[in-house]
């Protein structure tokens, strides 16, 4: 095999790969230990590379105001997997960290992690909904996520530096730096 044949090979490697983002968020038992070992956990998802993480932001409720603050960050995976199966491990380690499922929708929670983006993949299914329909609505996600990439396109929504400045950074806080 010559060198182009090499480099066409390692070519076809990436081609399968997807840059996915995830949206993590907390607000009960202890919200900055369970985002640090969800992180953990993303490390150990098969064919799948945890590539970086934002800062860890305070941010106040959305629905319901009678729960906590939550604590919010945004994971940059790089995966061969599906979507949906990226979704079947984000669900396990959900489960895992004691989430409970069908409780109050925007209700409290140990650990919430949302598929926000998967390349440039736009997908309706009965489980999952991607980009996340409520990302261009929400700095908890917006900010880590700029804070990660600020020159990412939202397949069907745009700029994230643009949805940014659409919400601002009310109600957010940094408490961790990397
Ligand atoms: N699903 C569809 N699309 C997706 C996707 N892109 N990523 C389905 C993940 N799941 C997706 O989710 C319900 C179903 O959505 C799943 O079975 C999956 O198949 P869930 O996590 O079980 O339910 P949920 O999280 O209670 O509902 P929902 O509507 O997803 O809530 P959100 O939008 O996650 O909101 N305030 C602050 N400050 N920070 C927060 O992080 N989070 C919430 C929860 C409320 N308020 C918050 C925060
Ligand atoms: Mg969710």
């Amino acid at each position: 095999m010559g060198l182009k044949d090499v480099i066409a090979d390692d070519q076809k490697k990436f081609d399968f790969m997807t840059i996915a983002y995830i949206g993590m968020g907390s607000n009960l038992d202890g919200p900055e230990l369970q985002l640090a070992s969800a992180l953990k956990a993303l490390q150990g998802i098969p064919s799948t590379e945890l590539l970086q993480y934002s800062s860890f932001y305070q941010s106040q409720p959305l629905g319901p105001q009678d729960q906590p603050d939550y604590v919010n960050a945004v994971a940059e995976l790089n995966t061969s997997l599906t979507a949906l199966t990226l979704l079947d491990h984000l669900q396990a380690i959900e489960s895992a960290q004691g989430r409970l499922r069908d409780a109050e929708r925007w209700g409290p929670r140990t650990l919430d992690l949302d598929l926000l983006v998967f390349g440039e993949q736009q997908i309706q299914d009965a489980r999952l909904t991607v980009p996340h329909p409520e990302i261009a609505r929400r700095n908890f996600v917006l900010f880590p996520l700029v804070e990660l990439t600020s020159d990412l396109v939202i397949p069907a929504m745009g700029s994230v530096n643009d949805l940014l400045k659409q919400v601002g950074t009310t109600g957010l806080r940094k408490i961790k730096h990397k």
